[in-house]
């Protein structure tokens, strides 16, 4: 078995339960984590490849905030024409980035991309066409959410667009319960256990923070977005495009 295909097996024993990180044993299983965790995760992520290739601007950056392996960075470059982009991948986890570098020298020519390893909060940002906060934001404090929205429309170049992946949590109690329900049996489909499902939801609950699709478009209305459009749901997982005009 590959290294990338290795079973999530994070939560299969019983453990003290800490605040969820992205430590090296979720960055060893991650691409088996999200597949089994994020309904539409594969769709979600060739997507933005099509997105990318329709919006991407000659001689612009590309950013990748948040990107964990670089999956959305690697189907954005594959589907990208325009020329003289650059790809800007980020993220604070040092596993996640050390795999991730591996992975983007494996697949993209030497110069076409930068990895940083920092808060996305802290990275100068500027001439982007597309910017990917692709399940991101979430881990993001509440309170810091919108400066970085407005970071994010600053760096845009006119004509740009922001792509914003979320779990989002929906304002009406039934319609909640509903898409719970639904979501606890699609990852037992998806061969986790009541053990996993439980010790998981406990270690997201200070860190995963959920806004519901209207406090998001709400939000990127805020930050200077003149239109948001959400083209992606699957259960409680929904994603944007924002405009900048
Ligand atoms: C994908 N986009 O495969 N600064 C930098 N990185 C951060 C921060 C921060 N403040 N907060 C969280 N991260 C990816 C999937 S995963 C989503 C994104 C998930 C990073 C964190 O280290 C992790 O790698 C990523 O954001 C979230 O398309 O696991 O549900």
């Amino acid at each position: 078995m590959s290294e990338l295909s290795k079973r999530d097996r994070v939560f299969a024993e019983p453990q003290a339960i800490v605040d969820f990180a992205f430590t090296a044993a979720v960055a060893d299983v991650f691409p088996d984590m999200v597949r089994r965790s994020i309904p539409g995760y594969e769709t979600v992520i060739s997507q933005l490849g099509v997105l990318a290739r329709l919006y991407a601007q000659p001689n612009s950056a590309i950013y990748d905030l948040g990107c964990s392996l670089g999956a959305a960075t690697l189907a954005m470059a594959s589907q990208v024409r325009q020329s003289g982009v650059t790809y800007i991948a980020v993220d604070n986890s040092e596993a996640m980035v050390q795999r991730c570098e591996k992975t983007l020298q494996r697949h993209l020519p030497e110069g076409v991309f930068q990895l940083i390893c920092a808060d996305i909060g802290d990275v100068p940002m500027h001439n982007a066409s597309v910017i990917v906060l692709n399940f991101t934001l979430q881990f993001v404090p509440p309170n810091q959410r919108l400066a970085l929205l407005q970071r994010c429309y600053e760096a845009l170049n006119p004509q740009g667009i922001l792509i914003l992946s979320e779990k989002c949590q929906h304002a009406d109690p039934v319609d909640q319960s509903l898409l719970t329900d639904w979501y606890l049996e699609f990852k037992r489909a998806n061969g986790y256990s009541e053990l996993e499902i439980s010790q998981k939801r406990s270690a997201l609950e200070n860190v995963l923070i959920p806004d519901t699709v209207e406090a998001h478009h709400q939000r990127l209305q805020q930050a200077g977005f003149a239109r948001s459009l959400e083209w992606f749901k699957d259960f409680m997982f929904a994603s944007i495009v924002a405009f900048k005009l």
